[in-house]
This record gives C-alpha cells, sequence and structure tokens, in this order.
C-alpha cells in the first residue's frame, strides 16, 4: 500500500504532470549528474543553469546567474494563510487558505510538463535530535535541487524515517514562468505545507530555510513552547578554555554571517561557528536555553566577503571538501574563470558582471544580493557540538540592528522582559537582501519581521513566555556595529574586532565586567572594554557607548506607531516598558 508521502507526490504529480519524477538519494554521485544536467541541457534567461568555475583555484564550484527579476526574496508577494486574518497578524500578508489554495493549484496545473519533478527527503536538524524535523520538498528546478543538498540534509534514510506517517513538513516548488505577476510564496501553517511559485531565489525557493524553519517552524514553536530564530549560533572559548554560546539574531545582511566566523582579534579567543541564519531553541529538561542550527549550509552574501572581513569564510569556500559550492549572481574574472565581487580585492582587468554584461565600474560587478551557497561541513571554524542532537546553552542572545544613529554599540538589558522589549523596538535600515528601498529604517522585531508566521504580538507574549520556563534564562544584549560619525563613515571597525564586544557580553553574562547604566540599559565604560591594539581614539569610544536619551523623540513616536499597529495583541509588561522609557525621555 501507498504511503501518505507516496500519495502525496503522486497527487502532484497529477497536478503538475512532470516528465520525470527523480526520488533524490543526496549521493555525491547524483549531485554530480545534477550539476551535469544543468551545464549540458538546462538553460534560465538564455544561460547554462550552472558554469564550472576555475578547476584549480575554485574546485568543485559553478557559477549562476537567476533571472534578473528574481534576485531576492519577495516579502510582497510572500503570504501565511491562517484561517483567519488576525491571526496572520499586520506583521505579514494574509490570504484565505481556501482562496490561496486555489490560486496555488491553478498555476501549477501542467506546469512541470516536459520536466524533471525531483523529490526532496530532508531533515532539518540532525536527524537523532528530538527538535529535528523530517520535510519533502518537491521542486523542477535542479539549481534548487543542488542548493538543497548543500543547505539541508538532504536524502539518506529521511524516507525511512518518515515511513507510513503523514507528519512531515510538505513544500512544493515550481519556477513557473518567472514571472513578477506570477509569482507567491503561500505558507499553510496548519498543515505545515509551503507552495512557492514564480522564483527560483533563496528563501523563496529553497522551501527549508526562510519558509520552513522560520515562517512555519516559529508557529509550530508557539503551539510547543520554543523558539525558532533568524539567529547565528557560536561557540567562544576564552583564555580559560571554557567555552560559551552565544545566539545572536541580525536582520537579513547585517552581519550574522561575518559574526558566525569572525577571526578574532585579541590574543587567548577562539570562536567556533555553529550556525549563520537559524536557530532553533528549547527550554531543556533542565530548564536551560539549547539551540539547534537546522541547516547544513550557508547560502551568504557575497558583497564584501574578503581575506580581511571574513578570512574564514573565503577558507570554507576553497575548503572542497563537500560537493559542490555554488556563486549566484556574482562577478566573473574572464581571464581566471574565477568568481568577483566588489569587496573582495581590486577589479581584475577583465570582469563580466552578473548579468553578463562588460564591466567598467560604473554598474556594481555582483549584484549587492549575490550569494554563496557552500555546505558548514568546508568551515574550518565548525564546531564539534554542531552533531550534537541536544543543542549547546546559550549564555546570551545577542540583537543587533544597523543603526546610523541613536543606538551605542553594545548595551545590555535590564532584564529578560526588558530584552524582549529592546528586541521588540529593534529598527534596522533595509539592505538588498528583500527587494524593497535600501537604507530605510524599518521596525525589524527580532530581526523575525519577515519570517515570524503569525501575529507578533503574539510573538512577543510567547517570548515573554519562554523567559518564564527557563531556571537561568540568558542575559539579553543589544548590538550596532553601524553607527557613523559626521562624514558617514562607520564609526567601529567590526569584523574581527566585534570580539571585544562579544567579550564584554560574556563577562556580563557571567555576572562580571564593568558597565554604566543608561535609560536602555548598561553599556561598557571605556576603561572596562578591552582597547589593547584597538585603532579607535578613546574619545570616539565614548561616542560609541554614548546614549542621549534627550535625542530619542523621534524614536519614541516611531516606536509608538510600530506598537500601535499590534493594537490589543501587545502584551502589557512590553507596554509597560515603553511607558518607562518614555518617562526616562521626560524626565
Ligand atoms: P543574511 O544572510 O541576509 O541573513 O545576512 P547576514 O546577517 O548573515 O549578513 P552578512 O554577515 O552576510 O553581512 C552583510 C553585509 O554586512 C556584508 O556586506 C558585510 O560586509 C557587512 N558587515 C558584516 N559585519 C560587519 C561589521 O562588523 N561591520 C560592518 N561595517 N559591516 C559588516
Ligand atoms: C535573508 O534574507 O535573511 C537570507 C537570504 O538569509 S534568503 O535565504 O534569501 O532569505
Ligand atoms: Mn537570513
Amino acid at each position: 500500500m501507498a504511503t501518505p508521502l507516496e500519495k502525496w507526490i503522486e497527487e502532484i504529480a497529477e497536478l503538475t504532470k512532470p516528465e520525470k519524477i527523480h526520488w533524490c538519494d543526496g549521493s555525491e554521485k547524483e549531485a554530480r549528474e545534477l550539476v551535469k544536467i544543468g551545464i549540458e541541457k538546462e538553460k534560465l534567461n538564455g544561460n547554462p543553469i550552472f558554469s564550472e568555475l576555475n578547476k584549480t583555484t575554485y574546485p568543485d564550484s559553478y557559477l549562476h546567474r537567476s533571472h534578473p527579476n528574481d534576485v531576492a526574496r519577495t516579502e510582497n508577494l510572500t503570504f501565511v494563510c491562517h484561517p483567519n486574518k488576525e491571526m496572520a497578524g499586520p506583521n505579514n500578508n494574509w490570504m484565505d487558505p481556501k482562496e490561496a489554495k486555489a490560486k496555488m493549484l491553478g498555476l501549477y496545473a501542467g506546469c512541470m510538463k516536459g520536466k524533471t519533478m525531483y523529490v526532496m527527503p530532508y531533515m532539518m536538524g540532525h536527524p537523532d535530535s528530538p527538535y529535528a524535523k523530517a520535510c519533502v520538498q518537491v521542486t523542477d528546478s535542479v539549481y534548487v535541487a543542488v542548493s538543497m543538498r548543500i543547505m539541508t540534509r538532504l536524502g539518506g534514510k529521511v524516507v525511512e524515517k518518515i515511513g507510513s506517517s503523514d507528519k512531515f513538513v510538505k513544500g512544493v516548488h515550481s519556477v513557473g514562468e518567472l514571472d513578477p505577476n506570477r509569482r507567491y510564496i503561500m505558507h499553510f501553517p496548519d498543515e505545515g505545507l509551503v507552495m512557492s511559485y514564480g522564483s527560483g531565489y533563496g528563501g523563496n525557493a529553497l522551501l527549508g530555510k526562510k519558509c520552513f524553519s522560520l515562517r512555519i517552524a516559529s508557529y509550530l514553536g508557539l503551539k510547543e513552547g520554543w523558539l525558532a530564530e533568524h539567529m547565528i549560533i557560536m561557540g567562544i572559548t576564552g583564555p580559560d578554555k571554557k567555552t560559551f554560546y552565544v545566539a545572536a539574531a541580525l536582520p537579513s545582511a547585517c552581519g550574522k554571517t561575518n559574526l558566525a566566523m569572525m577571526q578574532p582579534t585579541i590574543p587567548g579567543y577562539t570562536i567556533t561557528t555553529l550556525g549563520d541564519d537559524i536557530a532553533w531553541m528549547n527550554v531543556g529538561p533542565d530548564g536551560q536555553l539549547y539551540a539547534i542550527n537546522p541547516e547544513y549550509g550557508f547560502f551568504g552574501v557575497a558583497s564584501g566577503t574578503s581575506m580581511k572581513t571574513n578570512p574564514n569564510m573565503m577558507k570554507t569556500l576553497h575548503a572542497n571538501k563537500f560537493y559542490p559550492t555554488l556563486y549566484t549572481n556574482v562577478g566573473l574574472d574572464t581571464d581566471k574563470n574565477e568568481p568577483w565581487w566588489e569587496g573582495m580585492s581590486e577589479a581584475p582587468k577583465n570582469v563580466i558582471d552578473w548579468q553578463g554584461k562588460k564591466y567598467d565600474g560604473k554598474e556594481k560587478a555582483a549584484h549587492a544580493n549575490s550569494r554563496f551557497t557552500v555546505s558548514i561541513r568546508n568551515c574550518e571554524t565548525l564546531s564539534p557540538e554542531e552533531e550534537n542532537p541536544k543543542g549547546v546553552p546559550i549564555s546570551a542572545i545577542i540583537f543587533g540592528g544597523r543603526r546610523s544613529s541613536l543606538l551605542p554599540l553594545v548595551y545590555e538589558s535590564k532584564s529578560w522582559q526588558h530584552g524582549v522589549f529592546s528586541g521588540s523596538i529593534m529598527g534596522s535600515e533595509t539592505t538588498a537582501a528583500a527587494a524593497h528601498a535600501a537604507g530605510v529604517l524599518r521596525r525589524d522585531p527580532m530581526a523575525m519581521l519577515p519570517f515570524c508566521g503569525y501575529n507578533m504580538g503574539d510573538y512577543f507574549f510567547h517570548w515573554l513566555e519562554v523567559g518564564k520556563k527557563m531556571k537561568n534564562a540568558p542575559k539579553i544584549f543589544f548590538v550596532n556595529w553601524f553607527r557613523t560619525n559626521e562624514e558617514g563613515k562607520f564609526m567601529w571597525p567590526g569584523f574581527g574586532e566585534n570580539i571585544r564586544v562579544m567579550k564584554w557580553i560574556l563577562e556580563r553574562a557571567i555576572g562580571k565586567g564593568k558597565a554604566k547604566e543608561t535609560p536602555i540599559g548598561s553599556v561598557p565604560t571605556v576603561d572596562g572594554f578591552d582597547m589593547t591594539g584597538l585603532d579607535v581614539s578613546k574619545s570616539d569610544m565614548e561616542k560609541l557607548f554614548r546614549v542621549n536619551i534627550k535625542e530619542w523623540g523621534e524614536e519614541i513616536k516611531s516606536i509608538e506607531e510600530h506598537y500601535k499597529k499590534f493594537g490589543a495583541t501587545m502584551p502589557k509588561e512590553l507596554l509597560a516598558e515603553y511607558e518607562s522609557l518614555v518617562k526616562e525621555y521626560e524626565k
């Protein structure tokens, strides 16, 4: 008798009418065959799906060019289809599930004619982890199929694991016509189902990532008492050889990957990497918060990545341990057949840009949201705890944003509740990771605005509840690498120097370290902050730590408007925190 999984695949095939069905086993042999198909047979917008890069300097690496109208997540075309609009909240686009289903079934009808449908059984999280989830995605894109091998634990024993159960997360993906007018990313949280059509890019198409591991999983977390967050997980080992683990949320393209792999500049400190984008956090039987990374690869921003900013990522890209590595929408050095992007090095002599045009230095060679896709197993700083099914205990939670003014380099919240408040009012200047105007301030609570699969008022409440379940709730911090001076230049060198901030955070997390209280929380004192060998003046450090509540007039107004959107779902504890901030301002 057919299993629920087999039946579901039959139904989808009946609807989409592929010429062939290929069940992925996740093997390297299979990946090589798929890449070959992408090089030799299939095209996208006139380009081969994959072009092989320099075999010697970039072995097993391939260039992919997406459709120029399909270069980032499309939040305006992303819907969360709860039974009613209130459940989706003001933070999500909502469509009635029946209407959304009908729309998608219409788009899917016959959409895979003449194509292969790839069936991808995969795990988010270690298969032995009590927190992991079994999923199955179908796609008609060979790029997506190869990417999913890098990003997830694909194939293996997942089909066996699912067996005759119907409890697996379902994803249906078709690139369709790549027409923005026929592009939708629909989530059905109650069914554990994602339907995506018309895009082949990143978070729109690799459905295990933002669609499942954040939007659907955050809703599962609400029902089951855990947190699915847009966070990195990293270990930090100090001179005493003790390792602490932290989880940090920064909005898209605001420094998560860089932080997760940083090369510390101060002696005695090393870091290990567990995840660069998503953390699932559960309160363990001992009352401690544990985090796992459900993913298995990095889909990282290429532009700006260099031996200077992120040497560990550059090494990861060249490690060539796990097949293959992909580069999407980067420039190409045609003399060397190597990828190139702004910030990597001086521009080589002959470059073609991400659309294949000759690069003349006027327009960018790499798209601002160009990315590489590489296995986490290639990463030299990978933590041995990555494969621990229990996850790692979290000592500090960090939120951060891209703020050119107002917010100090780092501050410590007064309590869990106050930390949740700091996270809930997080603002960040927008980036190229999503299709919208860049550089505009938008409130992005916990870096989850585009990813919270239900009403954010309820999400804040859930954060407060999870805090109450813990014996020793981690302290909550806030960082801002992006404060600028009068000339508009970043005041903080960032990258490897961020270890100094992490050092202070860890000292505070264990009840040590020097701090000064301000109306928004505690900031470091200049003498309590490791400045040895740092090329920033004392007076600039003072400016970086400065909090002038008198400048917060506009900010307070904007927070009020932000909170108003959530109406009656706003927890009263956070409204009280807001009132005390207003009092500080009015003092
Ligand atoms: P997503 O993958 O979109 O979720 O992004 P992310 O948060 O992982 O961002 P990533 O680390 O890829 O950094 C994005 C951009 O921010 C890159 O251009 C980096 O060079 C820049 N960046 C990262 N860390 C720092 C920092 O400490 N200081 C400054 N000035 N820029 C940084
Ligand atoms: C982000 O935008 O936060 C990303 C890239 O990590 S994507 O997978 O496209 O969501
Ligand atoms: Mn991200």
